[in-house]
């Protein structure tokens, strides 16, 4: 039986340094604190809003901000973490002054979902980061990168750099590999969208969600990035969060830091593309900590498909 822990084992020394071990068993042990405390939350009155409004003008809950805590003292007990970039905080937090490790992190992405006991998780992205400069660098700076889905189980899904391994929490508290190497399906007929936005919609994306449909495509939308993304490793299909063709300066929903750079070197990880138009999401060069990017990322004949009709855009526009 591999775990977490002899996995990372195994891979200390060439791909992982000892303190780059430090730092994800410290996040492991996070995920499995948060896990815990969510199980129970409706008896805890952890449920409901704060009076909090954070840097993303969304109303805290009082998990966004436990959760929040438990992975900062995850970084303060790795000596190697210079800095924390949260996604409900405004701006980096410097943590070992001599540090070279920046953890960026959705401490609970999908928190709109968990009064109705929907899947929501912990996305984590870890780069090189001496100084608060070193912080906006491209998706593919990123040593490792990783969520847990905190579901039916509590799952762990990770890139070292060696394609991604799916671990389950069991009941020891101890991350067991379940799906070790997992790839996403290239050819895939299903796709993720939110259909009550289709008025916002680029027309490249309408063009696609439309033929998907007459070509018989089925749909699935959970409302929670983590949990369409577990879907799509274990049976392929493709993510959309377009940006809004009428506010287009806006960007999309999610942010590149802590939502698009650690699911694209995922999806890549295993496979599959991730793109912002016609471009990786990992080569796109990141202006500011809470940047928000349409994301379209899954089987990568699917997600081929979609860069190359947004390439044909650029490219009538340019001729126009
Ligand atoms: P909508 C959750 O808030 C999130 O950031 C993603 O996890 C999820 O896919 C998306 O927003 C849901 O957006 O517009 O359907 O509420």
């Amino acid at each position: 039986m591999t775990t977490f822990e002899t996995y990372l084992e195994s891979h200390k020394g060439a791909m992982l340094s000892d303190d780059l071990v430090t730092v994800l068993r410290n996040v492991a042990e996070a995920t499995r604190q948060i896990s815990d405390r969510l199980r129970t939350s409706s008896l805890d009155g952890l449920t409901g809003a704060t009076e909090v409004t954070n840097v993303q003008g969304e109303t805290q809950k009082p998990l966004d901000i436990l959760s929040n805590d438990i992975l900062l003292e995850a970084c303060r007990r790795s000596p190697s973490v210079s800095f924390a970039v949260s996604e409900e905080l405004d701006s980096e937090v410097a943590i070992h002054a001599d540090g070279k490790h920046a953890v960026i992190f959705d401490p609970l992405d999908g928190s709109s979902n968990l009064d109705v006991n929907v899947t929501v998780g912990t996305i984590f992205s870890v780069i090189e980061a001496k100084t608060s400069a070193d912080i906006l660098k491209s998706g593919r700076g990123q040593l490792v990168a990783g969520y847990a889905a905190y579901g039916p189980q509590t799952m762990l899904v990770l890139t070292v750099g060696a394609g991604v391994q799916i671990f389950t929490l069991n009941g020891d508290g101890i991350y067991v590999l379940t799906n070790a190497d997992a790839k996403i399906v290239p050819d895939a007929k299903e796709f993720a969208i939110n259909a009550a936005r289709r008025a916002s919609w680029e027309d490249v994306v309408a063009a696609y969600i439309d033929d998907a449909i007459d070509t018989g495509h089925n749909m699935r939308w959970v409302g929670s990035m983590v949990a369409d993304a577990l879907r799509i490793f274990n049976r392929g299909g493709v993510f959309l969060y377009p940006a809004d063709r009428h506010k287009p300066a806006s960007g999309g929903r999610l942010r590149l830091l802590y939502e698009g750079n650690p699911i694209g070197l995922l999806a890549e990880a295993a496979g599959g593309a991730a793109i912002i138009g016609d471009t990786a999401i990992l080569d796109v060069q990141p202006t500011s900590l809470h940047q928000r990017v349409p994301v379209i990322f899954g089987s990568k004949a699917e997600v081929d498909k979609i860069a190359a009709a947004y390439a044909a855009r650029v490219h009538e526009a340019a001729a126009e």
